[in-house]
């Protein structure tokens, strides 16, 4: 079972970093991502509050065209002083060590008590990086497709209480569509040859493969299952069209013993969505959606309580403004 707190080393630091199952309600997380020169991912690997921050290490996601850059891990020494600690030999197709990285998220994902690191990857096999508590990593293969991965999230999607993965794709080729993915996690294989997690490919709503670049996952309907939000960029097997942005509702386990999800259209969500927001915007309890968009305004979807949203524009943006990324706070 996940521990309500983690930190890279589980018996030796002092800091605490807080994680829950489910995504907060308010996100301090950046999707970021440009069309032809994908942007380094770079997260924060400590989600402290303010208030009892001790130090902060981050985690640095790079992108070499021309060659892939080793990612990189600064561990705070506090002072604002930081030290590089060394990352494992890549479990990817890519050249040991190196990798080239679209999209991160960290999370005890064995609940172990310390953070691990899930990192998504341009056209090669994504990775999960184990934490063996004494912030030295194990890289292993998460899934089995090479798409381009621009955007993960995490949560307990199946409601087992372990921490699962949602993967955002295009294909594997420049401007290729791709499938979405739910990896859910097997709670005791991380570090064993065994496949630490079952994957399922995540419906659409139209049944084409996407473009995805935001995801959220959250509770949007109430029911007590978390809900996934897909915001995608445009639909390049139906000619550049926008793809309409998606909520996949989880219905939970149907009698095949598999996660049934119910997908459907989001209101405007044809703008060629590049950022998610979830939180309670209006404060009424809910989850809300914020979209920022490369086409059009950018908009916020309020949740009625049950999972239907009304659209509306938010303010201040122009029609040159090609907005990749958001936080709500
Ligand atoms: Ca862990
Ligand atoms: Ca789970
Ligand atoms: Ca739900
Ligand atoms: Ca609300």
């Amino acid at each position: 079972m996940p521990t309500a707190t983690a930190s890279w080393y589980s018996s030796k630091t002092p800091k605490t970093h807080s994680e829950t199952p489910l995504r907060p309600l308010s996100e301090t997380v950046r999707d970021s991502v440009s069309r032809s020169r994908p942007l380094p991912a770079l997260q924060s690997v400590s989600r402290e509050l303010p208030s009892i921050a001790a130090r902060q290490d981050i985690f640095i996601g790079n992108y070499d065209p021309a060659g892939p850059g080793p990612n990189q891990l600064l561990l705070n020494q506090g002072g604002a002083t930081f030290a590089v600690q060394g990352l494992p030999t890549s479990a990817s197709s890519l050249t040991s060590g190196a990798q080239q990285t679209l999209a991160l998220e960290v999370s005890d994902l064995d609940g172990d008590g310390d953070m691990d690191v899930v990192v998504g990857h341009d056209r090669a096999l994504n990775e999960i990086l184990v934490n063996d508590g004494s912030g030295n990593f194990v890289a292993r293969a998460l899934g089995s497709t090479t798409l381009t991965t621009d955007s993960l999230a995490v949560g307990d999607v199946d409601g087992d209480g372990l921490i699962d993965i949602v993967e955002g794709n295009a294909g594997d080729g420049e401007f290729a569509d791709g499938t979405n993915y739910l990896h859910m996690n097997q709670g005791k294989y991380l570090l064993t040859g065994v496949e630490p997690f079952m994957s399922l490919a995540l419906p659409s709503s139209d049944g084409a493969s996407a473009y995805t670049n935001a995801l959220k996952v959250g509770d949007v309907d109430g029911d007590g299952n978390a809900d996934i939000i897909v915001g995608n960029y445009k639909n390049y097997a139906a000619g550049m069209e926008t793809q309409s942005n998606q909520l996949l509702r989880n219905r939970g386990k149907g009698s095949d013993g598999l996660m049934t999800f119910e997908a459907e259209d989001l209101p405007r969500g044809d703008a060629a969505t590049l950022a998610l927001g979830l939180a309670d915007v209006d404060n009424d309890g809910d989850l809300d959606i914020v979209c920022g968009n490369y086409d059009g305004p950018n908009t916020l979807l309020k949740n009625d309580g049950k999972g239907v949203f009304t659209a509306s524009d938010l303010p201040g943006r122009s029609d040159d403004d090609n907005t990749n990324a958001l936080v709500i706070f």
